[in-house]
C-alpha cells in the first residue's frame, strides 16, 4: 500500500513502516508484524484487521481532570471546523498508510466538530464524508466500524436510548441516522454501540426496566434502518460495567448477550470486547471473549489494557504477551472475529507528546499481536496443549459420559453409576503446565 500524504506531510521523520525482523534496531520498523506472512491457514493481516481509533490519535490532546491538553497536533491549526476536519483527516490517512495498515474506527464528531443544531452537524458530515470518499479511493484503507458520539454532549448526561425525557432519545436517534448514514456511505463494515451514558447514578430516580426496554426499541429502529439503507455489516455493543454511569447496563459480555436474546437482537448484533472494560467488570478480557464466542457473537475487539492499581479505563496500548496469546487461542478456537477486527482503542500517555509516538505505541501493539499469534500458531500446531485439553474432558467422549452428552442418561442414571464408583479419581488441572507452555514458545 503505498503512503498517501495531504495538503503538508506532517509525520515527517517516518516513511512506510515495514518489517525488518526482530534483530532491526530502527524503532520505526516491524519486529514481528510481516503481513503476508502466511500463519495459520491465511496471510497475518487477514487475522487482524487492525484499525487505528481516530479519536484517541487524532482529536483527544491527553485533558485530564487536573489539567488541560499536552499534545499539539499540528492538524488543529484553523478556526475553521471544516479546514480543521480535512486537516485532520490528512494526517489520519498519513497515518494509517505509513503504518500499512487498513482500517480507522470514527465516531461521527471524531471526524468534524458537531454543529449547532442537527441540520449544521448534518452538513458538516456530509462534507467530510464526501472528503473521506476522495481519500479512501486512492487508498486501500476501509472504516472497520463508525459509531455515534451519545455521551460528550451535555444534553446526555441522563443517558440517550435511556434517557428519561423522549426529546432527548430522539436527538440520540438522529444523530445515530445521520452516523449510519455515513458509515454505510464510506463503505462501512461494521456499526458500533458502546452504552455511553446508558446506565445509571441511583436506582431512587431510575425506571430501570423502561430505559431498557427503550434501549432495546432504539436498537430495533437503528437495525431496520440500516437494513433498509442496504447495510449488510454487523451491529456490535461494546460491554462496559461502569464509567461514566455508575452502573452501566452493558455490564460485561454475559448481560449483553442475554439482552440481546431477550429483546430479539441476536440475529443481527454480535459484541466489542475490550480490554479495559473487560478488566473493570472483574474478568479477564479472554474470559469475555470466550463469553461472546459461546454465543457465536464474537465480532470485534477493542485492544488496549488497564492498569494493575488503578480502578478506571487506563486505555494504555496493549503489551502483554501472555494475555494476548491467551485471548488469540479463545479467538482461533472458536473460528475467528466476526466481522470485525482489532481496534486500537488506546492513547498515548498524557506526557507522550512527539508525535512519533503514535507510531511507537502502535508500532509496538501491532507488534505483540504478530508475535502473540506466532506464538499461537506453535502452541496449536506442535505442543500437546491440544491434546491436553482435549484429555481433560475425554471422560465424556464415550461410555456413560458420552450417554450425558448425548441426553441419553437421566438422574437416575446418574444415580446409578456414582453409586457403584467408590471414589472418584482426581485428576491435576496441570494448570502450570499449560502456563509453561506459552512460556516455551516466546
Ligand atoms: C469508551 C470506549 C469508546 C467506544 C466507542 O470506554 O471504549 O471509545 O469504543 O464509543
Ligand atoms: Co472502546
Amino acid at each position: 500500500m503505498s503512503v498517501i500524504i495531504g495538503q503538508q506531510e506532517y509525520f515527517k521523520d517516518v516513511k512506510r513502516v515495514e518489517f525488518e525482523g526482530r534483530d532491526s534496531d530502527n524503532p520505526f520498523s516491524y519486529k514481528f508484524y510481516d503481513e503476508n506472512k502466511m500463519v495459520l491457514g491465511k496471510p497475518m493481516k487477514d487475522h487482524f484487521n487492525f484499525a487505528v481509533a481516530y479519536w484517541h490519535s487524532f482529536v483527544n490532546t491527553g485533558n485530564d481532570p487536573f489539567g488541560v491538553g499536552t499534545k499539539s497536533f499540528p492538524w488543529v491549526s484553523s478556526s475553521d471546523p471544516y479546514q480543521n476536519a480535512y486537516d485532520k483527516m490528512d494526517a489520519a490517512f498519513e497515518f494509517i498508510s505509513k503504518l500499512g495498515i487498513n482500517h480507522f474506527c470514527f465516531h461521527d464528531f471524531d471526524l468534524i466538530d458537531e454543529g449547532d443544531s442537527i441540520r449544521e452537524s448534518e452538513n458538516r458530515l456530509n462534507k467530510i464524508t464526501s472528503y473521506a470518499k476522495e481519500k479512501m479511493k486512492s487508498s486501500d484503507i476501509k472504516v472497520l466500524w463508525g459509531t455515534a458520539n451519545l455521551f460528550a454532549n451535555p444534553r446526555y448526561m441522563n443517558g440517550a436510548a435511556t434517557n428519561p425525557n423522549f426529546d432527548i432519545l430522539s436527538m440520540a436517534g438522529a444523530q445515530v441516522k445521520n452516523a449510519l448514514d455515513v458509515t454505510i456511505e464510506l463503505g462501512g463494515k461494521n456499526y458500533v454501540f458502546w452504552g455511553g451514558r446508558e446506565g445509571y447514578m441511583s436506582l431512587l430516580n431510575t425506571d430501570m426496566k423502561r430505559e431498557l426496554d427503550h434501549m432495546a426499541k432504539f436498537l430495533h429502529l437503528a437495525k431496520d434502518y440500516a437494513r433498509g439503507q442496504g447495510f449488510e455489516g454487523w451491529f456490535f455493543i461494546e460491554p462496559k460495567p461502569m464509567e461514566p454511569s455508575k452502573h452501566q447496563y452493558d455490564f460485561d459480555a454475559a448481560t449483553v448477550v442475554g439482552f440481546l436474546e431477550h429483546y430479539g437482537l441476536e440475529k443481527d448484533f454480535k459484541l466489542n470486547i475490550e480490554v479495559n472494560h473487560a478488566t473493570l467488570a472483574n474478568h479477564t478480557f479472554q474470559h469475555e471473549l470466550q463469553v461472546a464466542a459461546n454465543a457465536n457473537m464474537l465480532g470485534s475487539m477493542d485492544a488496549n489494557r488497564g492498569d494493575y492499581q488503578n480502578g478506571w479505563d487506563t486505555d494504555q496500548f496493549p503489551n502483554n504477551i501472555y494475555e494476548i496469546v491467551e485471548s488469540l487461542l479463545v479467538i482461533i478456537r472458536s473460528g475467528g472475529l466476526q466481522g470485525g477486527g482489532i481496534n486500537f482503542d488506546a492513547k498515548t500517555r498524557r506526557n507522550s507528546t512527539d508525535l512519533n509516538d503514535l507510531f511507537y505505541s502502535h508500532i509496538g501493539a501491532i507488534d505483540l499481536f504478530a508475535r502473540s499469534l506466532l506464538i499461537t500458531e506453535k502452541m496449536l500446531n506442535n505442543s500437546e496443549y491440544s491434546k491436553l485439553i482435549e484429555e481433560r474432558y475425554s471422560s465424556f467422549d464415550s461410555g456413560k459420559g458420552k450417554d450425558f452428552e448425548d441426553g441419553k442418561i437421566s438422574l437416575d442414571g446418574l444415580h446409578f453409576y456414582a453409586s457403584n464408583l467408590k471414589e472418584a479419581k482426581l485428576i491435576s488441572g496441570k494448570q502450570e503446565l499449560f502456563e509453561n507452555i506459552i512460556n516455551r514458545y516466546i
